[in-house]
């Protein structure tokens, strides 16, 4: 395989804090990765969202930012680029991806209504509640079964969906919602063959469908690689086929756009579109730039660009495939296939003394924290369980690997680390949860361990020799 289409030209030091401090930091943290501060992080495998590295491009575009506040030019020129990527005719710009949740959610949910989705993602879920719909989980069970090698884990059971609908009434359906890239289930992507099933089904039962967008390039490269017929199509290709079997998209562009904040909605259907204007300025600003300058808008509209670069989405994708590969010949249990932006540890087979009740996702991601200064995300119980609903799903930490920024090296090290944990898995206690907030309670949650937390002292695995810049 060639090496990534890109060199480095400008770069940010990083180092590891010595392994008192890391102790320290993640009980000033209470045991949630997202409340360490970033100096205290070495490689940081927190999220994928607005962590990846500008291109020249699109810095160079930023100059051309233009901050008018109505009818600015980077809005048109970002409204074209996603034309020509993807096709649809409406773009409501916002500030990041969960904007246009709401947005979409305001638009189209009646109190009571139904949102079928594959699996569900946090903010997604967050915003259509809010709006007063009701979540219901029309994936193949194999999305969650980290142990099965299922091709496209992020398909939606179409018998499932079409009795949902039927049962229930379609004018009881908001929309129905598909999510490229299945992030909760290991970033897992759907296939073309299921996408335009649920295309044809929507569109016989008359029901609004959405995609969520966010990864879509990924999916298009997992399309080309899995599904056959289409392996000697262009990812751009792919992607506007996809782009083409549903009425419209909410993106978080801070992942395979390739820029730190920035997001919007897209769509085909008038009224929807006409809905999300009107709400636009009460919530996120005028209808031309949303939550974002006009230098935002021009690094998106490049990124967007970017995002159908095959070379570039396949440098990405084989890095997660690297790293997913060092760990298993480790002996670590990941989910399986490796997904787009991360390699998921699967933390009930890691930790089976921990009980879920007692976050062992949780616990195994501080763990590798003081174990090497490596930053991961909970994706279980933390972040899964609805309210008080008892939960038994996935118990995962993310490793997540931010676009065009670490190398191999950086990738070789985290295996180490993660391989370090592994080796003193049984001294890994479980946690309490003494701060809970209502809403989106995995972001600010603060925990305590239950036994005393092991200091992963590097007696028998020396400090791992760092690697020279350049
Ligand atoms: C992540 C980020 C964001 C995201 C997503 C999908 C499939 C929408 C959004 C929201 C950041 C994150 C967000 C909530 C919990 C943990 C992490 N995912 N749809 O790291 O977009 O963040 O721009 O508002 O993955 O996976 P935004």
């Amino acid at each position: 395989m060639l090496p990534p289409p890109y060199k480095i030209k400008v770069v940010e030091p990083i180092a590891l804090a010595p392994a008192q401090r890391r102790r320290r930091a993640i009980i000033e943290a209470g045991f949630n990765t997202f409340l360490l501060h970033a100096d205290d992080v070495f490689v940081d495998l927190l999220t994928d969202s607005g962590t990846g590295a500008l291109s020249q491009e699109q810095r160079a575009a930023m100059e051309l930012g233009d901050e008018s506040y109505a009818g600015s030019r980077s809005f048109f020129r970002l409204e074209q680029a996603m034309r020509d990527v993807y096709g649809w005719r409406h773009l409501v710009p916002t500030h990041q991806g969960r904007g246009a949740e709401h947005l979409l959610s305001r638009a189209l949910v009646r109190p009571g209504q139904l949102v079928p989705s594959n699996l569900y993602f946090t903010t997604s879920r967050e915003h259509a509640e809010l709006a007063g719909a009701v979540w219901v989980d029309v994936s193949i069970p194999e999305a969650s079964d980290p142990e099965s090698r299922h091709p496209f884990k992020g398909n939606i059971d179409v018998g499932k969906l079409r009795r949902l609908i039927v049962d229930a009434g379609r004018e009881q359906i908001a929309f129905v919602r598909q999510e490229a890239c299945l992030n909760m289930a290991g970033g897992q992507p759907f296939s073309l063959e299921n996408l335009r099933a649920v295309r044809a089904l929507t569109r016989e039962l008359d029901v609004p469908f959405f995609l969520d967008g966010t990864r879509a390039s990924e999916n298009a490269l997992f399309v080309k690689e899995r599904e056959p017929g289409n392996e000697h199509r262009t990812v751009a290709e792919i992607l506007r086929e996809i782009a083409s079997l549903a009425d419209g998209a909410v993106f978080s562009s801070k992942k395979d756009h390739f820029v730190p904040i920035g997001g919007f909605a897209a769509t085909d259907l008038e009224g929807v579109a006409r809905r999300m204007r009107e709400l636009v300025v009460v919530y996120e600003g005028f209808p031309h730039y949303g939550g974002m300058a006009g230098h935002d808008m021009e690094a998106l509209a490049q990124g967007i660009r970017e995002a159908a670069d095959e070379e570039t989405v396949r440098a990405y994708v084989g890095q997660a495939r690297y790293l997913g590969a060092r760990l298993e010949e480790l002996g670590i249990p990941i989910v399986v296939p490796v997904g787009a932006h991360a390699v998921f540890l699967d933390a009930k087979r890691f930790l089976p003394q921990v009980p879920q009740a007692q976050f062992p996702a949780q616990a195994l991601a501080a763990a590798i924290y003081v174990a090497g200064g490596v930053r991961t995300m909970e994706r279980g119980i933390v972040s899964g369980q609805h309210g008080t609903d008892p939960y038994h799903g996935l118990e995962l930490v993310r490793l997540t690997i931010p676009r065009r920024v670490y190398t191999r090296e950086h990738l070789d090290y985290v295996a180490e680390v993660v391989e370090r944990v592994h080796a003193q898995r049984e001294d890994v206690p479980g946690l309490e949860m003494i701060y809970e907030p209502k809403e989106l309670r995995f972001f600010q949650a603060r925990f305590e361990p239950l036994q005393p937390f092991p200091a992963f002292e590097l007696s028998e695995s020396p400090e791992p020799e760092l690697v020279p810049a350049g």
